[in-house]
């Protein structure tokens, strides 16, 4: 009986609400606001200090770039890290043949939560680093190394963060999360001629699950997810294997209030692990990447160079891709 006039108070609040925010938001936030109440879920709150350490961590071991000792050391960091946050680590091992025919020790990290749950999510992001920085514009730096902070790091620290929360509260979906190795070693652009010189491991993983047979309801692919106002355009090849997940992601940005970064218009295809998770695993995948409308490149200025430093990364670009993740996420 005292339940009644509390539920009554409740509807009229709700409803007040409900009206108040109506007045005040624009169309796209009330639609969030709607997808919300139809399916209450509780999203834990993404941390972008953490994710922004998480990329800090890899940078300071140095470039990442296989057969190097920063690389083995790296490689052990993300492996302990996905166990640390309660995820089932495989460590897959590869020798894989480079276009300039140097064999890339080669390993894939794949954290598995609730591995026995038949739905899936895919989130993946490549963790090594560009051996030359080939698109500095001073000669003498293109045989260096690329630290890779956005090229690498920045995906794998919003994956990190993501792991770190989906350790503490599983969504209703198993989630895997992939660092693919060795997809920056691909062919520079005066050498002609090499297929799929790109995205190696992604190639070898795609080929060789790590669980026979596996398969996920979709995956998502981070590439370059961390400089200040970034720009993801809808990339060709994630619309022509899943647009309903472009679609999906893209409203839910919106929703949160990241139209200005999640874009809906369509840019260039992108030739990058989604390609291969699409074509080889059957998984339909998607690539959250930045385009640079202003650079030559299309990507970032200092992309391919000695300055994809922790200087262009930005937590709220970050916060964006990360917190539209869990959403997406936590709402299957
Ligand atoms: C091409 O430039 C063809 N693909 C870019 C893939 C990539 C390299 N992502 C990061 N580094
Ligand atoms: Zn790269």
């Amino acid at each position: 009986m005292r339940l009644i006039p509390f539920l009554k108070g409740a509807c009229v609040c709700l409803l007040c609400a409900g009206w108040l925010t109506a007045c005040t938001k624009n169309a796209s936030e009330r639609q969030g606001q709607k997808r919300q109440l139809d399916r209450p879920v509780e999203v834990p709150s993404f941390s972008a200090d953490s994710a922004w350490r998480y990329v800090q961590q890899q940078v300071d071991f140095g470039a990442r770039v296989p057969n190097t000792p920063e690389h083995a050391a790296c490689a052990a960091f993300l492996a302990g890290k996905l166990r640390s946050f309660g995820a089932e680590v495989t460590e897959q091992r590869a020798d894989l043949r480079a276009f300039d025919g140097t064999v890339l020790k080669a390993v894939n990290i794949i954290g598995s939560f609730r591995p026995e749950t038949q739905k899936r999510v895919l989130l993946f992001a490549h963790w090594d680093t560009r051996p030359w920085a080939d698109n500095d514009a001073e000669p003498a730096n293109r045989a260096k190394p690329v630290l890779g902070a956005n090229d690498g790091a920045s995906g794998v620290g919003v994956l990190l963060e993501v792991a770190r929360q989906v350790g503490m509260q599983q969504p209703n979906v198993g989630v895997d999360i992939a660092f693919f190795d060795a997809e920056d070693y691909g062919a520079p652009e005066h050498v002609a001629g090499v297929a799929d010189s790109w995205a190696l491991g992604s190639q070898y993983w795609a080929k060789h699950p790590h669980v026979p047979g596996y398969k996920a309801q979709y995956g998502i692919l981070l590439d370059m997810v961390g400089a200040p106002n970034a720009t993801f355009y809808r990339e060709q090849i994630s619309e022509y294997y899943a647009a309903h997940v472009v679609d999906k992601v893209w409203a839910q940005a919106d929703a949160l209030g990241f139209g200005g970064y999640f874009i809906n218009r369509t840019g260039g295809a992108i030739t990058d692990d989604h390609l291969y998770v699409n074509r080889l695993a059957g998984i339909p995948s998607i690539d959250i990447i930045q385009r640079d409308v202003q650079s030559d490149t299309g990507f970032g200025a200092y992309w391919h160079t000695v300055h994809d430093t922790m200087d262009h990364i930005d937590k709220n670009t970050l916060m964006a891709v990360g917190m539209t993740l869990m959403y997406v996420i936590y709402n299957e």
